[in-house]
This record gives structure tokens, C-alpha cells and sequence, in this order.
């Protein structure tokens, strides 16, 4: 069943999960999409994950037609080089980016499929409260955004209140355009692609918002470590790479991952 009153059609909406060991999420996630909002696209982009998380979304992509699954390379791991490949291969006019692990509420979604339904070229999610994290995560967040923002200031670019929330949408023309001429540009390692496209946004770019409440993460284990604010330094142009480049040897070394596999990027019904 698809709505397709005023533009508001879900087969018009791809949701990007990316995913790395959510095994214990991405069932429940994907099938809340579905049953809140039916018709829907979603497409997981895995980095190979070791815990069964590919098994369970080849599984639901035999139940449901509108499951993809993308298995990237294991040479090129990385959220934000996850999520350009997801909004480049959305494959919808629109798509929306959130987490696997509930803490983007799939409720909220609703409010942001009506946004770009409206016209709106970016939507973002923005965090009501950030008090379910720990004081010095919430410190962190805060530090980030402040540089974030203090960047694209500098730069005379549009900026999201919440630059790092991993909630968004948008028109998937736009910026998959922005990704294909800025490519080089993109920290593809990096946590934050909202500030890369940002960075990269055509002049005059318009962010819209809505507001959600950030939750804790509903099981599995949290894959951000120190990497992500020397990566966010890295985007922050020559300055902020020399920063990372400085602090780097002094950061806690990256958890360990499975062997490589053979290198293969594959989507998958
Ligand atoms: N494809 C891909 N997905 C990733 C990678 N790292 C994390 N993810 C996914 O990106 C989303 C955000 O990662 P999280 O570990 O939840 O990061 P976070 O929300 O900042 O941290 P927590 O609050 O501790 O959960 C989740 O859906 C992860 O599975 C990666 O390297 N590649
Ligand atoms: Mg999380």
C-alpha cells in the first residue's frame, strides 16, 4: 500500500541504514520502518560485518521487496564513504539518513518525509536534549559542533544547528550531485558527512529542521571512539588536519575488525 496524496509517497523515500555489527537492531528497526511507514525503500550499507547483521538483511530483503542491502569493500571501510555510496545508490527522489541502533527515533522520520515532501532540499535532525549521553560524550558532541559550525562560518556556508546529529534528509538529486563533484573533498573515514556536505552545499542552500529526542542505543556496541574527533579536525581544511595530525599518536588506536575479505561491492535485493 502506497499514499500518494501530495507528493507524500513513500515509494518516493529511500531510509540509509548504515550498519556495522547491529545484528541485535537492524531486524527490528527495519521492520518499525516498514510497519510505520509501508512502501518505504531502505538500503543498508554494511562494512562487512562479522555478526550476522548481512544474514539477517539478505532475510528480510527475500520477505520484503523494498529491502536492499549494499556490501561495501572491505579496502574502503568508513561511515561517511558508507553513506555516500547509500545517497548515491538511493535510487528514490528522496532519502533519509539515520542510525540502526534506535537512537534516531523512526517515528521522527514522518516529520521529515513531510519536510521534503514540502519541497525542502535538506531536513535535519535536530537533538531536543542530548542528556542521555555521558557528560564528557555530551562535552564532546558539543566541542565538535562549536568547530563544525565555527568552520563553515569562516566559510561563508549554511549551517545546521545540529551539525552532529546523523539524522537527515534530503533531495537525493541535490546531493548526490554535491557528492559526485566534491568527492575528493569528503573525509570518507570520517562520522560526520552532514559537515562535508555542508562544506561542499551549492550557495544559498536552505536547512530546514526538525526536532527529535536522542535515545539510548538499544543494544549492541558503539563503534565511535577517539577516530571521530581527529577525523572531524581533518575536514576542517589544512589547520585542522596539522591539529589531527599533532593529537593523533596520543588517541586510543581503533578497535580491531575482521580480516579483510575480497574486495566486492555488491547491492543486493
Ligand atoms: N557502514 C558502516 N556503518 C557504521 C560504521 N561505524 C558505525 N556504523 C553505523 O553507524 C551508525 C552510528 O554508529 P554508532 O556506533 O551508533 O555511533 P554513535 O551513535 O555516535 O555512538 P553511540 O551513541 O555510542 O551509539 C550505526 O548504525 C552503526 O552501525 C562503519 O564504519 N561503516
Ligand atoms: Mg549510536
Amino acid at each position: 500500500m502506497t499514499m500518494t496524496t501530495s507528493g507524500r509517497d513513500p515509494a518516493s523515500f529511500t531510509v540509509i541504514l548504515p550498519t556495522y555489527n547491529e545484528v541485535q537492531n537492524i531486524r527490528s528497526m527495519v521492520e518499525e520502518l516498514l510497519r510505520l511507514y509501508p512502501g518505504i525503500s531502505v538500503l543498508v550499507v554494511d562494512d562487512n560485518s562479522v555478526d550476522g547483521t548481512v544474514e539477517a538483511v539478505q532475510e528480510l530483503g527475500r520477505r520484503h521487496p523494498t529491502v536492499r542491502l549494499m556490501v561495501r569493500d572491505p579496502r574502503d571501510r568508513g561511515l561517511t564513504a558508507s553513506l555516500m555510496d547509500g545517497i548515491a545508490n538511493a535510487g528514490t527522489e528522496h532519502f533519509i539518513v539515520m542510525d540502526a541502533d534506535f537512537q534516531h527515533p523512526p517515528a521522527v522520520v514522518g516529520d521529515v518525509i513531510e519536510m521534503l515532501s514540502a519541497g525542502h532540499v535538506l531536513v535535519v535532525g535536530t537533538r531536543n536534549d542530548i542528556k542521555a549521553m555521558k557528560a564528557t560524550r555530551r562535552l564532546a558532541s558539543w566541542g565538535a559542533n562549536f568547530i563544525a559550525r565555527s568552520y563553515l562560518f569562516v566559510h561563508r556556508k549554511c549551517r545546521p544547528r545540529d551539525l552532529m546529529s546523523g539524522f537527515f534528509g534530503g533531495d537525493a538529486a541535490v546531493w548526490k550531485n554535491v557528492i559526485q563533484k566534491s568527492w575528493g573533498g569528503f573525509e570518507r573515514q570520517g562520522f560526520k558527512i552532514l559537515f562535508d556536505l555542508m562544506k561542499f552545499a551549492p550557495p544559498g542552500t536552505r536547512v530546514s529542521e526538525v526536532r527529535y529526542d536522542f535515545g539510548e542505543r538499544s543494544g549492541g556496541e558503539s563503534k565511535l571512539d577517539s577516530r571521530a574527533i581527529l577525523s572531524l579536525l581533518r575536514q576542517c581544511g589544512i589547520p585542522g588536519k596539522v591539529l589531527a595530525a599533532l593529537i593523533g599518536p596520543f588517541t586510543r588506536r581503533p578497535a580491531r575488525r575482521a580480516p579483510d575479505q575480497e574486495a566486492a561491492t555488491t547491492v543486493r535485493p
